[in-house]
């Protein structure tokens, strides 16, 4: 071989693959993500249905060497997680936007991590799975490499978390899946959970640069961060009626800052009057905190102007839905 033509460098074989994180909603996919990744990437609150869009976390993990084999052993893997709605029956175009969302990352993933929440006496039953509306994800894990993650076992008594691998054993002893007890609040469990993930996708070279953390752009990452504060700042039903809308996102380079205007989407005045507050208290407040959340996320000042718009019924309008970046396979 000459200087003039030398063998392109062999591309590195690593272990890489899209895992599907799913379960019923409220089980803690999101802050399991984020635990995983050390980052606030996607939106947790304490109730259900905060996730709306399926969202890629790129993790990479070292592979335990096997001495025998040294040379064809790959030592590491690239485990892109992908977070989704949790699952739950319900009415209107969003409702099915989410499910089909959830349901397509779990039947297209390489494998599913099936999160469940060991602390609800009811959802951590593998009979749960077979309700009607949670059907679909018992079916779309079954067909699929799986990982079950038993998490908050932060807050499970001992003996009650035995019974419950066992019985998860036996529901998914066909798919000889690993069934790891996990708390996404204290990081407990979650490394021999990375390591039952990562040897269960397939060798092929990385599916992304080392350094790319998430496949979604700085504006989507951004409204998710605000409506998180949606979530934890209103009051029940109203954050099911809202979503955000990014008008403008400028990167100033010369001052090494971000200005966002964003606007909070509603359904009525009624909520309108709500989300903005006395005074305009509560507007501020929401872009007080989405406004940190962001900066933290992009590592950089951020300036936010919020307004509030209303748009009737938009969350059961397929158009509307659409423009506010809840299309299938759209991207915001
Ligand atoms: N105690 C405890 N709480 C947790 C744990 N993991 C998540 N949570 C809490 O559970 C709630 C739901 O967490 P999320 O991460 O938003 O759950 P999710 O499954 O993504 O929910 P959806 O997106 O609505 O489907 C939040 O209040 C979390 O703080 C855990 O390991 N222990
Ligand atoms: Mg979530």
């Amino acid at each position: 071989m000459s200087d003039d033509d030398p063998t392109p460098p062999a591309i590195p074989i690593v272990r890489a693959g899209f895992c599907a994180i799913v379960g019923l909603p409220n089980v803690g996919k999101s802050t399991l993500l984020n635990r995983i990744l050390g980052v606030r990437l996607t939106a947790v609150s304490p109730k259900p249905q905060t996730t709306r869009n399926r969202i890629l976390g790129i993790h990479p993990v070292p592979l335990p060497v096997d001495p025998a084999d040294a040379d064809a052993t790959p030592t590491r893997a690239q485990i892109c997680f992908v977070d989704t709605p949790g699952i739950q029956a319900g009415k209107g175009a969003l409702r099915r936007y989410m499910r089909d969302e959830a349901l397509a990352a779990a039947g297209e993933g390489d494998l599913a991590l099936l999160v469940i929440d060991a602390a609800d006496p009811r959802g951590r039953l593998p009979a749960r799975l077979a309700e009607p509306d949670a059907a679909a994800i018992g079916d779309a894990v079954r067909r699929r490499p799986l990982v079950v993650a038993l998490n908050k076992v932060d807050k499970v008594a001992k003996p009650d978390l035995l019974p419950l691998m066992s019985a998860w054993h036996e529901w998914a002893a066909v798919q000889d899946a690993d069934i790891i007890p996990i708390s996404a609040a204290t990081g407990d469990g979650v490394e021999a959970l990375l390591a039952a993930v990562a040897r269960r996708l397939p060798e092929s070279p990385a599916l992304f640069p080392d350094d790319v953390l998430t496949d979604r752009a700085d504006r989507f990452l951004a409204a998710e961060l605000i409506r998180e504060q949606l979530f934890l700042q209103l009051g029940k039903e109203l954050p099911y009626a809202a979503a955000i809308v990014i008008e403008s996102f400028e990167e100033r380079a010369d001052r090494n800052d971000v200005v966002i205007g964003a606007i909070v989407v509603v359904e009525r005045d009624s909520q309108k009057a709500i989300v903005v507050g006395k005074g305009g208290a509560r507007i501020k407040q929401i872009g007080i905190a989405g406004r940190q959340a962001v900066a933290e996320l992009l590592g950089c000042p951020v300036h936010l102007t919020l307004h509030v718009k209303v748009m009737p019924d938009w969350s059961d309008a397929d158009r509307r839905l659409r423009e506010l970046g809840y299309a299938p396979g759209g991207r915001s």
